[in-house]
């Protein structure tokens, strides 16, 4: 097959997920287009299968918000109509979905057949704003065929739009072998004296991901236990969680790390990893954390429940609730034999439920259902 995927190329799940994905499609003989503004972050160019194109936004005096998604449009177009795609896979509906559905019009009468996958912020925040919402349900509707990455999202999506669209859960994976690797590195240890327990987060340091919950819950550890806080990302709100950090005086335990592109690097040998987000569609850093043997105390939001399983893998408990995600970090850190059966219930979990090679087959297959050639 020919295939076009656009995504946002920056270090969040949706942008990973394609990456991943386009690498995946292209080591198995189909031919990938990758489309965005700039190189994603993860993209390394495996095979001569695989391609990257860039959409670029000219500035004119008179634009003061340029306008991104006819570029990509124009761009889908390009690229569908010279290598001759079959089918353009945008992931994040927002405004992906609507260029792409766009563009489809464009080509004609040359086919295109659009496959959305919907990746939980384009519509839990973004598609559900009044703003966006006309435009996301279009997007979504007018789509050939359309993902969701957990359940939660599908139903969320269905309900917010009011729409009877099919949607089909295909979910965050991971590529064992990978982590397998990983283990022959220091991993977390690097950070961390032999006596600290290492405590790992990871994310794009947003207002939904909760860091300062994360630093919350850390502080109540570290009273208990040595222990080391390891975060991972960066964003908007770093600079309010570092000056958090600062007025409760545990600076000293915390180390900032930064975006980093492969996240085994830090979490493999981690002895507990935390995602207290306020709303979570699938949550793709715990299902790296469990794939290296890290328990996950997270939120029991969204998706999080099809992928962190209470009291087997780790412990999900309510958005806010601190003093219980301090209280089970301390039980955990606490039992050397509960959390290596933790680790090693997650991996297990992991590998049958989220393998690479099984998600990217289930992709293969909706392609195939939008090509009728099924
Ligand atoms: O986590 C983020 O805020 C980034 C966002 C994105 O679209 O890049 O992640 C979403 O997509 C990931 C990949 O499918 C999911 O694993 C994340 O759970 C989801 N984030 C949220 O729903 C907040």
């Amino acid at each position: 097959m020919k295939i076009g995927i656009s995504c946002y190329p920056t270090f969040g799940g949706s942008g990973i997920v394609a990456t991943e994905l386009a690498m995946a499609l292209a080591s198995g003989g189909d031919e990938v287009h990758v489309i965005s503004y700039a190189l994603p972050s993860r993209l390394s160019f495996i095979n001569a299968n695989l391609f990257y194109h860039e959409v670029v936004v000219p500035h004119y005096p008179l634009f003061e918000y340029p306008p991104y998604s006819l570029a990509l449009a124009t761009q889908i177009v390009e690229v569908a109509r010279h290598q001759r795609l079959d089918l353009i896979h945008v992931h994040y509906a927002v405004p992906n979905a609507v260029s792409a559905v766009l563009a489809r019009e464009m080509l004609q009468p040359q086919p295109l057949k659009v496959v959305t996958t919907l990746h939980g912020t384009d519509i839990t925040l973004v598609g559900n704003d009044p703003n966006y919402l006309e435009t996301t349900r279009f997007g979504i509707v007018r789509s050939d065929e359309v993902t969701a990455v957990s359940a939660a999202l599908r139903e969320a999506t269905q309900k917010q739009l009011g729409i009877g669209t099919p949607i089909e859960v295909v979910p965050n994976f991971i590529d064992p072998d990978r982590f397998e690797l990983a283990k022959a590195q220091n991993g977390a240890r690097r950070w961390g004296t032999p006596e600290e327990k290492l405590l790992v987060h990871i994310s794009n340091f947003r207002p939904v991901k909760r860091v300062l919950d994360v630093v919350e819950i850390f502080h109540r550890v570290h009273r208990e236990v040595p222990s080391r806080l390891l975060l991972v990302g960066d964003g908007p709100e770093r600079p309010k969680v570092e000056q958090h950090c600062r007025d409760s005086g545990i600076c000293h335990a915390i180390t900032f790390i930064g975006n980093l592109p492969l996240v085994e690097e830090v979490l493999v040998g981690a002895d507990l990893f935390l995602l207290p987000s306020e709303t979570e569609s699938f949550g793709l850093a715990a299902l790296e954390a469990l794939s290296c043997e890290v328990p996950v105390i997270a939120t029991a939001v969204g998706g999080l429940p099809e992928v962190v399983r209470h009291g087997e893998n780790g412990f999900l408990l309510p958005v806010g609730d601190v003093e219980a995600m301090a209280k089970a970090a301390l039980e955990l850190l606490g039992d050397d034999d509960m959390r290596r059966r933790f680790g090693r219930a997650g991996r297990r979990w992991v590998v049958d439920q989220f393998d690479q090679q099984t998600i990217v087959e289930k992709y293969r297959r909706v392609y195939r259902r939008a090509l009728d050639l099924d």
